[in-house]
């Protein structure tokens, strides 16, 4: 069935990603237009009341903010991705929402501007993943065997996690076995590996270069 789905993406963006992979887990076909953030077309600060992406457009209507998106992409594409149990799902919506703040903190580290900086960060962000830590399951998966919206909604992260460790050695997941597994798990997946551009590497370098990171900055 054609969904006549698009979304509106900006090549880097962890959070239309969590979309992307959503779409390629539910094998929902899809079109993708990419923006560039610094330069917003004025079609799409028309369309975007947040000036944010993703923005998903479909049947002439526009939905914003990526856990919505990705609820209703789960919605619209039975089986669902969520648990039934009212409660459980609850909390998996809870674990969505703090990932995006794991996004957030991740963004700070890879982005401050001397290794002070970043370790203040780091210790922030460190916090929380103990946090998920003890609330992940026995694996391989956030809650088992079964793909979840919080495995999508995570993957993004991981990935940055260990692009971060490949380039710089900075682990943030160093000391966290579950959550090394869960990483493990998702990035094999093969919506989580299509999920990017395919010079999506040496684009995030680019950016972490534009932006001074400290991680450039001490690879040198
Ligand atoms: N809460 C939003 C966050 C989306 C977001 O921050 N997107 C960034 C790109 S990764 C953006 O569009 N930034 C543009 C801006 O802030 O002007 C979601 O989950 O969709």
């Amino acid at each position: 069935m054609s969904q006549n789905i698009e979304l509106i993406s900006f090549k880097l963006c962890p959070f239309v990603q969590r979309s992307v992979i959503t779409l390629l887990e539910k094998k929902v076909p899809f079109d993708i237009t990419y923006i560039d953030l610094s330069n917003k077309p004025d079609w799409f600060l028309e369309l975007s009341p947040t000036g944010k992406v993703p923005v998903l457009k479909t049947q002439g209507e526009v939905v914003f903010e990526s856990a919505v998106i990705n609820e209703y992409l789960d919605e619209i594409t039975p089986p669902s991705l969520h648990p039934k149990d009212p409660l459980i799902k609850a909390k998996h919506r809870a674990w969505i929402e703090f990932s995006s703040s794991l996004l957030m903190g991740q963004y700070k580290v890879a982005f401050a501007q001397d290794r002070n900086a970043a370790e203040e960060e780091q210790k922030a962000l460190t916090k929380q993943l103990a946090h998920l830590e003890k609330s992940v399951s026995d694996g391989p998966l956030f809650a088992g065997q079964d793909f979840c919206l919080v495995d999508a909604a995570v993957a993004p992260f991981f990935m940055r996690v260990d692009l971060h460790n490949r380039h710089f050695g900075v682990d943030i997941l160093d000391g966290f076995s579950r959550l090394k597994t869960w990483q493990s798990a998702l990035l094999d997946r093969d919506s989580v590996r299509y999920s990017v551009v395919d010079n999506f590497e040496a684009l995030t370098m680019e950016r972490l270069e534009a932006g001074n990171s400290w991680m450039v900055q001490e690879s040198k």
